[in-house]
């Protein structure tokens, strides 16, 4: 069994993605961020980063003690070599489902957060910010659309760990909607994506009424999330 530790963000639906496509029990224990459980000495104690998902693994492939993991990618590498799935085990596809992997996790991800940063969250309207995200974010996206212009998935025929990862970095804003219309190549493979029954599943987990939150964030909240309350982790 698997305990993940999760709220429903971009980086969470990464995690519920692989689970629901593989088909692995799991027990979701929330970790609300909006209120600081991320901090909580237990958590921290397998995800030190202070940031959610993460992952303790009751029944380890080598039969040992459970094992932990921390960081959305790592834990998307742990689950594939655990199933055997979703990452393929050929040299070139491995290597082109981990590249891209990696290149969400340092470009994708980031850049897409501060671009939701600066549009949604930032107190006041800093234009240089808006705009450096905005084109940093729409270059990204060309980039992904390229990749696919001539391939289902990213690392080729085979949905892997590397698309799971990107899905939810598209466009994720409400508020600030990414303009996708440039981007034919990409808006087919999302369209595919959401159309996978275990796609289905992992977003209605995340609309569970347990992951209620206002539209917006709380003054709390964002003094929580955007680190005004003091050092990330109490204490350091
Ligand atoms: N690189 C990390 C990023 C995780 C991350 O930023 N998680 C956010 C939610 S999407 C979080 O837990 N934020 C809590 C906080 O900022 O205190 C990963 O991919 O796992």
């Amino acid at each position: 069994m698997i305990d993940l530790h999760y709220w429903p963000t971009p980086n969470g639906h990464k995690i519920t993605l692989f689970l629901e496509e593989a088909g692995l029990p799991y027990t979701i224990h929330p970790v609300d961020i909006g209120t600081g459980q991320q901090f909580q000495p237990g958590f921290l104690a397998i995800a030190p980063n202070n940031r959610m998902p993460a992952i303790v693994d009751h029944a380890p492939a080598d039969g040992g003690a459970p094992v932990s993991v921390f960081e959305s990618g790592a834990i998307l590498v742990y689950l594939a070599e655990k199933t055997g799935r979703f990452l393929p085990a050929d040299l070139r596809g491995r290597t082109a489902a981990l590249e891209w992997l990696f290149w969400q996790m340092a470009g994708l991800g980031p850049m897409t957060g501060q671009y939701g940063h600066f549009h949604v969250y930032a107190p006041e309207p800093i234009p240089y910010a808006r705009e450096r995200y905005a084109r940093e974010v729409q270059r990204l996206l060309g980039v992904l659309d390229r990749r696919l212009a001539d391939r289902a998935f990213l690392a080729g025929d085979a949905y892997t760990i590397a698309d799971m990862a990107c899905y939810p970095w598209i466009s994720p804003y409400r508020k600030a909607p990414l303009d996708l219309e440039p981007h034919a190549h990409l808006r087919r493979w999302r369209e595919a994506i959401a159309a996978r029954p275990a796609t289905a599943r992992a977003y209605a987990i995340g609309r569970d009424p347990r992951f209620a939150r206002s539209a917006d964030l709380t003054e709390e909240q964002k003094r929580m999330l955007f680190g005004m309350a003091g050092p990330s982790v109490p204490g350091s």
